[in-house]
């Protein structure tokens, strides 16, 4: 009777793994190029916050000329750990910081110059602002990046090929070694009208930079990983590829900002842009100059992060070594305020119905997934159902709510997709656009109330796959959507 028992129970265990070992259906391919690793934590960051911070600020210019004394540099009560909770105050896990400036003066002391912190009186000549950044970081869990200036006025053997690049090489190798993980390097092409020709040997540096921090983003305007936006007002073109040709760009060529500004949809090279933008108008601490106010903030972030960007907002350190209280206060409000409009989503718990699903009901890539707080899962349209334009509709759950902007999201670690597409409040035109990503922001001319919501993506690279789909009311919002102008919306 015992063994009868015992068969009996493991029969049952074993009928039980083989009802639940279900089998469902293979998400769809990647459609390259794609994303790496790297790329995706960077993208999800959405605001780095950039310290332009160096002679500069105590000479109170923005391009200094090399001449500058190693005296001038003093700044009495840096507190580095202020900079990061600055930053962290305004939701950025990325600080970068000007290592060395145009003005080739160091902020770490370099064994390869002695025009360096290391020749102030600051701290006695024993300072390291690079290490108290890296310090203060790292005990707040925020994580760092550096620029280091390609052209340099001081140094000698600038305009000297193989002597100049041997220079750069060694303080590229200072900064990659000494510090822990880097997450992200600026190079950039600005050089004076007057300066000495100078080849620099990028590719040699870009090799290096992944030798010694293989996980870092290398940021310039040809990449290879993170594209200059074209413009230092933080603002990306309404259509944004995160895919270029690489072959097609170069540093420092000023003619390629409208393709930088709006990336290309048949790019082999997954190069996303990232918008650099000062909180002040200048990029270095100016004592008469003040913040930008939040609702320029927000514009900012709209045309960014809205435009599939990461915005990288430069926050000045002063003379003192501090961010002044001003700028502190401006950056917790406009974190405020991004949370205000987006901590409340009118599409949640929302009934979704789309145009087909790949692997029908229960096949994991339902249209609920657009609305499940998780922009990992996604809504996937059926292979090749393109043909009358897939949709995805949502059944709000209070129709009396009000909403002014809707977000709307790409699966990208699978590919840029949408080409182009539409949103509908019950039945009209609210918001026309072309490319999505990361994520696209409306906003809409006026409130709309609706009880169903409709997307329709009228072109795309292969069947769409979205992530999310957000509704939200921003009370500052004074509108800027496609169909303002004209509109005139029509039944979906
Ligand atoms: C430019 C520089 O010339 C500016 O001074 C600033 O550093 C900006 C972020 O990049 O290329």
């Amino acid at each position: 009777m015992r063994w009868t028992s015992f068969w009996v129970v493991l029969l049952l265990l074993h009928q039980c793994q083989y009802t639940s070992s279900k089998v469902v259906v293979a998400p769809p391919l990647r459609l390259l190029p794609i994303p790496s690793a790297s790329q995706l934590k960077w993208q999800r960051r959405e605001v780095i916050v950039f310290f332009h911070f160096g002679m500069n600020t105590f000479t109170d210019s923005e391009w200094g000329t090399g001449e500058e004394s190693p005296g001038l540099f003093d700044p009495a009560a840096l507190d580095a750990g202020q900079w990061v909770d600055a930053a962290a105050g305004a939701g950025a896990s990325l600080v970068i910081l000007t290592a060395k400036h145009h003005d080739g003066f160091c902020l770490w002391p370099s064994r390869y110059t002695d025009h360096s912190v290391a020749r102030s009186p600051w701290k006695g000549g024993r300072g390291d602002v690079v290490r108290e950044l890296v310090d203060a970081a790292s005990a707040r869990g925020i994580d760092v990046g550096v620029y280091l200036s390609p052209w340099d006025r001081h140094e000698k053997s600038y305009g000297l090929e193989v002597e100049y690049n041997e220079y750069y090489l060694a303080q590229l190798q200072e900064l990659l070694t000494r510090y822990g993980r880097i997450s992200e390097i600026w190079f950039d092409g600005a050089k004076g009208e007057k300066a000495k020709k100078m080849n620099y040997y990028f590719q040699n540096w870009f090799e290096t930079v992944k030798q010694l921090q293989s996980s870092i983003n290398i940021f310039s305007d040809a990449g290879p990983d993170i594209r200059w936006v074209g413009d230092e007002s933080g603002s990306a073109g309404s259509t944004c590829w995160s895919t270029v040709n690489r072959t097609a760009l170069r540093i420092g060529d000023a003619s390629l900002g409208s393709y930088l500004n709006t990336g290309d949809p048949r790019g082999t090279d997954w190069v996303p842009p990232e918008c650099d933008v000062s909180i002040r108008p200048g990029w270095f601490w100016h004592k008469n100059e003040t913040a930008k106010p939040v609702s320029q903030l927000m514009e900012i972030y709209y045309n960014s992060v809205g435009h599939n960007c990461v915005l990288l907002l430069n926050v000045p350190p002063n003379s003192t070594g501090l961010v002044s209280d001003d700028d502190i206060q401006r950056l917790r409000d406009f974190r405020a305020a991004i949370n205000s409009v987006f901590s409340t989503d009118l599409a949640a718990g929302s009934a979704a119905k789309a145009s087909s699903q790949r692997g029908g009901e229960g096949g994991g890539f339902g249209p609920d997934n657009v609305v499940d707080c998780d922009d990992r899962t996604y809504w996937a349209a059926e292979d090749g159902d393109g043909r009358r334009g897939h949709w995805i509709e949502l059944a709000l759950p209070r129709a009396n709510a009000s909403f002014n902007v809707v977000r709307i999201q790409e699966a990208i670690a699978m590919g840029q997709r949408v080409m182009k597409h539409e949103v509908f409040a019950d039945g009209k035109v609210v918001a026309k656009g072309t490319t999505v990503g990361y994520k696209r922001l409306h906003r809409l001319p006026s409130p709309v109330k609706a009880r169903r919501v409709k997307i329709r993506i009228t072109k795309s690279r292969g069947p769409p796959l979205l992530s999310a789909v957000g509704l939200h009311y921003d009370p500052f919002n004074k509108g800027s959507s496609s169909v303002a102008k004209h509109n005139n919306g029509t039944a979906a």
